[in-house]
């Protein structure tokens, strides 16, 4: 193709130079009209290579190149640092019961049981506790000044009530009002209200339930026997239905309402 090229461009450059020769004739009219065909003279010597050149344009970015080999594998480096500790752990679950242990050793020997002697102990004990109460009897007689007979104990009791809440008083002691229900009792009544000084005290005796009827505190309904003063009971007032024992061992019924010391009665057997 360049060869192709190259022999039209030759042959253009001919018929410029024809053209040129024929315009050339018409100036030059007198003169005898030639056509002249210029033809490149032969090549020259080479000359002496010229000085180098600026550098050119960088190139365009050529195409990325293919993907290279794995290298092989770096050496192992060394171990690092420790990190810090770690927030602490949720709680576990509770663990399976242990299997059970081995027995312990043998304890020593005990001491050999003295009994002969804790009995006698015991024994030494009973006697005083005996004595104790015999005692404290002694002393209950002292101090509270309780009277006695054969089956019953007498307290004088210095506290100021009324017939029923002497009487509750008394019950929940274990005993009652006392109930003189014999010459020998209202005698030691009598003696026993004089020797602390009193003039009255209420005894178990009253006709609540019903007027004129008299009973003991005990429910037991009045015999024969009785130390009513001369014009008693009397019912005064229509609500007399309690009685007292004057420091002559004379009864008078009284009001149930007005409060005075008393004696309680208790079954020894009962103490
Ligand atoms: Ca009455
Ligand atoms: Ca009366």
């Amino acid at each position: 193709m360049k060869a192709l090229l190259g022999s039209v461009a030759t042959l253009i450059n001919l018929l410029l130079l024809i053209l040129l020769g024929s315009g050339y004739c018409q100036h030059m009219a007198d003169e005898s009209c030639s056509v002249q065909i210029l033809v490149p003279g032969l090549k020259g010597e080479m000359g002496e290579k010229g000085e180098k050149g600026a550098p050119g344009r960088p190139g365009r970015v050529g195409p990325p190149g293919e993907k290279g080999m794995i290298g092989d594998k770096g050496m192992k480096g060394n171990i690092g640092r420790h990190g810090k500790i770690g927030p602490i752990g949720s709680k576990g679950e509770k663990g399976d019961i242990g299997d059970i242990g081995p027995p312990g050793p043998n304890g020593d020997p005990g001491i050999p049981c003295e009994c002969g002697q804790l009995r006698k102990a015991v024994g030494e004990m009973d006697i005083q506790v005996t004595q104790l109460t015999t005692e404290l009897k002694f002393v209950k007689n002292v101090v509270a000044g309780v009277r006695e007979t054969d089956t019953k104990i007498y307290l004088l009791v210095k506290e100021e009530k009324k017939y029923t809440e002497a009487q509750a008083y008394c019950q929940g002691r274990g005993g009652t009002l006392s109930m003189p229900k014999d010459e020998a009792t209202n005698s030691l009544m009598a003696s026993y209200i004089n020797q602390a000084g009193l003039s009255r005290i209420f005894i178990g005796i009253n006709d609540l339930d019903r007027e004129g009827h008299f009973m003991y505190s005990d429910r037991s309904p009045m015999q024969t026997f009785n130390k009513w003063r001369q014009g008693e009971p009397n019912n005064a007032y229509d609500e007399e239905d309690c009685a007292e024992m004057v420091s002559s061992g004379g009864w008078n019924d009284v009001s149930c309402l007005i409060t005075m010391y008393f004696i309680c009665e208790f079954d020894k057997e009962n103490v």
